[in-house]
């Protein structure tokens, strides 16, 4: 790893804030040992757990077990201690400010990570998998958030990049045989190896794909005109009161985001207010945020209600829904037309091409098949997770399967074996962006700048 990493020493509290029984203060970098036997009254031992008092001059902060691992076993692999005392604000607050009066500084968000990943630890993706560990919301998640971190998924990339180096070493032997540059390739068996390696990304590609949606999940917006139940199907889809319904138009203004699983698919479900003209400033504000969502969603659910339908303009109706499904402003989201209120009235023929699914906010009819709409939309298949990943990492899969897909177009079209070795290359670079073997400063900063502090 080139980059310059900060090589002082850090200290933050590593248990999540508030009150526990045991509160955990980490302190990595140079000295740490020499830093922590300043405030405990006994010597530490390597990998031993020490009980000890923690004072600093002649204040008594807390009693504690002080735990040293010296470098390069530790999690940074830089010389690490780690103050187990009581799980309170207050007295690790103290202990912190010891520790910095000492000499140490407070450790940004994910910088023990970051140490961890500069030393060789982890890799990018398995830090990532560490983050996804921690923020996992259900079983499967965890999973597959801790099969990263031990490794699966950087394998599988290794893999992929051992193979292509490997290619590339052949590829680039031919170009100094420009007559015979293709009987060559084809012999060296390149042509063949090249079409199992697409195979292969194609696999990887929609396992990450599965990891990801596991891990990060999918924003969904409720879309439509005001009264048409948005926000009862929130409730019903979320099982319980959060947001007011009313049978006035234009009763939601503000968005409202719950997290919800369903079916271990994590969704952010967020309620808008009904797209209309209003001369009202503060619902015109509101119909401008529920705008924004449209565009930062993955999927829109576009809300109709079926008495809506049902009424004499109903084919306007239906061509004008279809109309919208096809519209620009929902061309990066995808959208499923929800027809709610069946109660009310029998639901119309929707054209074929409007992917949709009737429903009753009030009675639950249809929700349970929305909700197998929503994993079939994203393609979501529960329990086949084999590892978490995240979106950067399937768009540089896809970049490498692109590149790979270039050379062998190259290689079908007799083109010159640089161009092919050039692909390749770049195939490689995509992947190595993976694990973060090639890694701009500035992807690494935004991955590490999400942990939390103390991780
Ligand atoms: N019969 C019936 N009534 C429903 C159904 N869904 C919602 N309603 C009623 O329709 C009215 C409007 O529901 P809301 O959920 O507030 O509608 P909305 O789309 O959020 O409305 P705005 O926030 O004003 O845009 C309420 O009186 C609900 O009880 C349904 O499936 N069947
Ligand atoms: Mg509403």
């Amino acid at each position: 790893m080139s980059q310059a990493v900060d090589q002082d020493l850090i200290c933050a509290i590593a248990t999540p804030p508030g009150q526990g029984g045991v509160g955990v203060v980490r302190l990595s970098g140079p000295g740490a040992k020499q830093v922590a036997e300043a405030i405990c009254v006994r010597k530490l031992v390597a990998r031993s757990a020490v009980y000890s008092q923690f004072v600093h001059g002649s204040e008594h902060l807390d009693d504690g077990i002080a735990l040293w691992f010296p470098e390069p076993r530790s999690f940074t692999g830089e010389e690490v201690v780690e103050l187990q005392g009581h799980g309170g604000p207050v007295v690790q607050q103290r202990i912190i400010n010891a520790l910095c009066r000492l000499g140490a500084r407070l450790a940004r968000p994910g910088e023990f990570s970051e140490r961890a990943f500069h030393n060789g630890k982890l890799d990018l993706a398995q830090a990532e998998g560490i983050a996804d560990l921690i923020a996992s919301t259900s079983e499967a998640a965890a999973r597959a958030a801790l099969n990263t971190l031990r490794g699966d998924f950087s394998n599988k990339v290794n893999a992929l990049i051992e193979e292509l180096t490997g290619l590339r070493v052949q590829v680039e032997a031919a170009i100094d045989f420009p007559d015979e540059e293709i009987e060559i390739l084809e012999q060296a068996g390149v042509v063949n190896a090249l079409d199992g390696l697409s195979k292969t990304l194609i696999n990887i590609i929609a396992s990450a794909n599965q990891g990801r949606l596991l891990s990060n999940g999918v924003q969904v917006a409720l879309i439509g005109a005001p009264n048409v139940g948005k926000s009862s199907l929130l409730n019903a889809l979320a099982g319980e009161d959060a947001a007011i319904v009313t049978d006035i138009p234009g009763t939601t203004r503000d968005l409202l985001k719950i997290d919800l699983l369903v079916n271990n698919l994590p969704i952010r479900l967020i309620d808008t207010a009904g797209l209309r003209e209003s001369s009202d400033a503060v619902e015109q504000q509101g119909v401008a945020r529920a705008r924004t969502q449209i565009a930062q969603a993955d999927i829109v659910l576009l809300v109709v209600a079926a008495p809506d339908l049902s009424s004499s303009a109903v084919s306007v109706q239906l061509s004008d829904i279809a109309a919208q499904v096809r519209n620009d402003e929902y061309a990066s989201a995808r959208v499923l037309v929800v027809v709610n209120k069946a109660d009310l009235a029998p639901p119309p023929d929707l054209p074929a091409e409007v992917n949709h699914v009737v429903v009753s906010a009030l009675t639950g009819a249809g929700i349970d098949e929305l909700k197998a709409k929503l994993h079939e939309f994203v393609g979501f298949v529960d329990e086949s997770t084999e590892f978490s990943a995240r979106a950067r990492h399937v768009d540089a899969l896809k970049a490498a399967a692109d590149q790979v897909a270039a050379a062998q177009g190259a290689l079908h079209d007799g083109l010159p074996a640089e161009l092919v070795a050039e692909e390749l290359a770049l195939a490689q670079h995509h992947l190595g962006s993976i694990t973060g073997d090639i890694s701009a400063d500035d992807l690494l900063g935004r991955i590490f700048s999400e942990f939390c502090i103390g991780k």
